[in-house]
């Protein structure tokens, strides 16, 4: 009896040194990060707001109990700022007080969720009350998809900081050109990447992003109208279908179908059995320059991790403002009033 309480003692123990073991060796993994863009550090804020990540964290880990989809929402929208004109919260912008057309006007921004829009806002005033206005939309929105990541069950990594927020929206072309769309192959999708320096390895980490989120039968149609993409498994074609029975149904289903809500890698399983959603999805376990990288991640979650920080981190410096560039938005979706000692300078400018 003593005998057995004292082995089943021994048999914790070991348990529980194995498990310590594993988290000190997780804790120490070092984290990959690509160049600083100039301008840009992890400790921006360190002087003129501590307490600005503890600040967005608190805010969106409450948030996101009454509405989860915040996180997908976050996820993509950094990703919408970073790939037309850079950085620079142009995305945040709205038709109010902007010369121009806001970037959410146009076809791939419109399926971006207004509650996301509203939490970046709350979280910049929340952050004005406590430092004043020292900390941009744009640093915002990557601080919110930072822990939007995180709170999915996904990786957790440091943030570079110091981004300003630009003076206008991108033009319909730049927003349509930058973004990608969902019926593309991997040369279309390399044409736009490439173009902000992105790389093969870059597109299939950040595509990973699809871990999360739902999207509209109009998204994924192309492969069911006229007959089935034969890409596409024979059985997801079948519960798609009941999903969107018709071309252009107004109904949404999960990016991915196993595990919907947590951010992991089996978006890449889901390619390899033939259950990606989009044609932009599945056609990266079919071209042989992306492939690999698929098969890679979806066997080996920590390689997925480590490059979808490098890569995401690597998007989030795209295009940024920096130093006295842009300002620091007083509301992130609008440009801030010229100031009246500008606008008399400007006025005697145009006079000359
Ligand atoms: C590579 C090219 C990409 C294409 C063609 C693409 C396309 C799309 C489309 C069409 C949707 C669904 C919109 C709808 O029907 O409602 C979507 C959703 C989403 N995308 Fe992407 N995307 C791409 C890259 C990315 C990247 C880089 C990320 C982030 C790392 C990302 C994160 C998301 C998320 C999280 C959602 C779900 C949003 C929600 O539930 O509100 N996507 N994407
Ligand atoms: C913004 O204004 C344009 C016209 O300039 C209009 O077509 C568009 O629907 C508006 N978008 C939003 C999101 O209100
Ligand atoms: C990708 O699509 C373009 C047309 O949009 C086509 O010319 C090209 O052959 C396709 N490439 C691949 C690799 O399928
Ligand atoms: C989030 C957002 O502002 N979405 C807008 C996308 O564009 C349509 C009009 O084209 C608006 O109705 C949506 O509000």
């Amino acid at each position: 009896m003593a005998g057995s309480r004292a082995s089943s003692l021994v048999v914790v123990a070991v348990v529980l040194v194995i498990v310590i073991v594993m988290v000190a060796a997780a804790s120490v993994s070092a984290e990959r990060y690509p160049p600083l863009a100039p301008g840009l550090s992890f400790d921006f804020y360190k002087k003129s707001c501590p307490k600005a990540e503890s600040i967005v964290k608190d805010f969106l880990s409450s948030a996101v109990k009454q509405n989860p989809g915040l996180i997908p929402a976050l996820i993509r929208i950094h990703f919408h700022d970073c790939f037309v004109q850079g950085c620079d919260g142009s995305v945040l912008l709205d038709n109010s007080s902007i010369s121009g057309t806001s970037e959410k006007t146009y076809i791939p921004n419109q399926t971006l969720r207004p509650a996301a829009f509203k939490a970046i806002n709350d979280i910049r005033n929340a952050l004005e009350k406590a430092c004043g206005r020292v900390v941009s939309c744009a640093d915002i929105a990557a601080l919110t998809a930072r822990d939007s990541v995180q709170l999915a069950g996904g990786p957790s990594y440091k943030v570079p900081l110091g981004r300003r927020d630009g003076l206008s929206p991108a033009s319909e072309t730049a927003v349509l050109t930058g973004l990608p769309a969902p019926t593309s192959n991997v040369t279309e999708l390399m044409d736009a990447l490439s173009k902000i320096k992105l790389d093969i390895t870059d597109l299939v980490a950040l595509s990973g992003g699809h871990t999360v989120g739902i999207a509209h039968c109009n998204s994924f149609d192309n492969r069911l109208f006229p007959a089935r993409d034969p890409t596409m498994d024979q059985w997801f074609f079948t519960q798609l279908n009941k999903i969107c029975p018709l071309p252009n149904t107004d109904k949404t289903t999960v990016n991915d179908i196993r595990t919907p809500h947590v951010f992991d890698n089996k978006y890449y399983v889901d390619l390899l059995n033939r259950q990606g959603l989009f044609t932009s999805d599945q056609v990266l376990n079919v071209d042989a320059r992306t492939k690999d990288i698929v098969h890679k991640f979806a066997v080996d979650q920590n390689a997925f991790f480590d490059q979808f920080v490098y890569s995401y981190v690597k998007m989030g410096q795209i295009q940024v403002l920096t130093g006295s560039q842009g300002q620091i938005r007083a509301n992130c979706a609008a440009r801030n009033p010229p100031r009246l000692a500008w606008s008399i300078v400007d006025t005697l400018l145009l006079g000359l």
